[in-house]
């Protein structure tokens, strides 16, 4: 099966569709990991393009958002099944200003599957709430997610609240989202930025061990 057609399928934000040639691509032993990257994720870039020319409005993306996360779910057993098992708590959430959550409930499905617990604070979190939450629940991380370039800074503010609230030195703090680098998340003073969900996962296993 050719992962283009749950691309497409997703960009037109035909959920059904989607779901069921995940499932189709699922039975025919693509690995998980290549349906999410090749036929979710790619899906979704081409709508992010669409959208910062115009050409899609909000509607389209919420329906093709609708797409991603009826297919991600199908995926979620399978993406989770293998590695490492770590215990560990961390509190995740999307932070303040900003509504992205696709990525950050990848992030959250990766981690649980690898037996980390997470306390999920959904989107437009304060800083104050990430460290509070750390604080009262004994979070061993603090993991952020930023989609847009207008509230990555908040991360910093996230790194500030930590010191200021004295557990800089017994939380981690991980950062990431599309506009995140390693070298933001140097400049901020955070402990790790990486790029997808997976790795963010194998991270935070070295993290809580
Ligand atoms: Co938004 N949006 N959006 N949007 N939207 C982007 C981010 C944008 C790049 C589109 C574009 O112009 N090309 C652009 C940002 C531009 C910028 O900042 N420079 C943009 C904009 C401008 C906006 C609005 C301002 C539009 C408007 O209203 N005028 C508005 C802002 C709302 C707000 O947040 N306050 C807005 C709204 C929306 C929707 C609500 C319509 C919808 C969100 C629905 C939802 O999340 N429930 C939406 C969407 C879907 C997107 C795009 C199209 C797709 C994002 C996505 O889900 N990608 C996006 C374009 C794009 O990114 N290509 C776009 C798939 C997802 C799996 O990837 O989240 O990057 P991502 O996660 C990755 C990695 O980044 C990583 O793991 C995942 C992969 O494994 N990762 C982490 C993520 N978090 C991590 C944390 C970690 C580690 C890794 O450690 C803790």
């Amino acid at each position: 099966m050719d992962l283009q057609e749950i691309s497409l399928k997703l960009q037109a934000g035909k959920a059904k569709d989607v779901k069921q040639l995940v499932q189709q691509a699922i039975d025919e032993g693509i690995p998980a990991q290549e349906i999410l990257e090749q036929g979710l994720i790619s899906g979704m870039n081409v709508v992010g393009e669409k959208f910062k020319n115009n050409e899609v409005f909000v509607p389209e993306v919420l329906v093709a958002a609708r797409a991603m996360n009826m297919g991600a779910k199908l995926l979620k057993p399978l993406l989770t099944a293998e590695g490492v098992k770590a215990n560990g708590k961390v509190c995740i959430g999307t932070v303040k200003g900003d509504l992205h959550d696709i990525g950050k409930n990848l992030v959250k499905m990766m981690l649980e599957g690898k037996g980390i617990e997470v306390v999920d604070l959904g989107t437009d979190v304060a800083p104050e709430t990430f460290v509070q939450t750390a604080k009262d629940q004994n979070c061993q991380i603090i993991c952020c997610s930023a989609l847009l370039t207008t509230t990555m800074g908040v991360m910093e503010d996230v790194v500030k609240a930590a010191e200021n609230a004295g557990i800089r030195d017994q939380v981690k703090i991980m950062i990431g989202g599309a506009p995140i680098t390693d070298a933001f998340c140097k400049q901020i003073g955070a402990d790790a930025y990486t790029p997808d969900a997976a790795s963010a996962a194998d991270v935070a296993v070295d993290f809580c061990s």
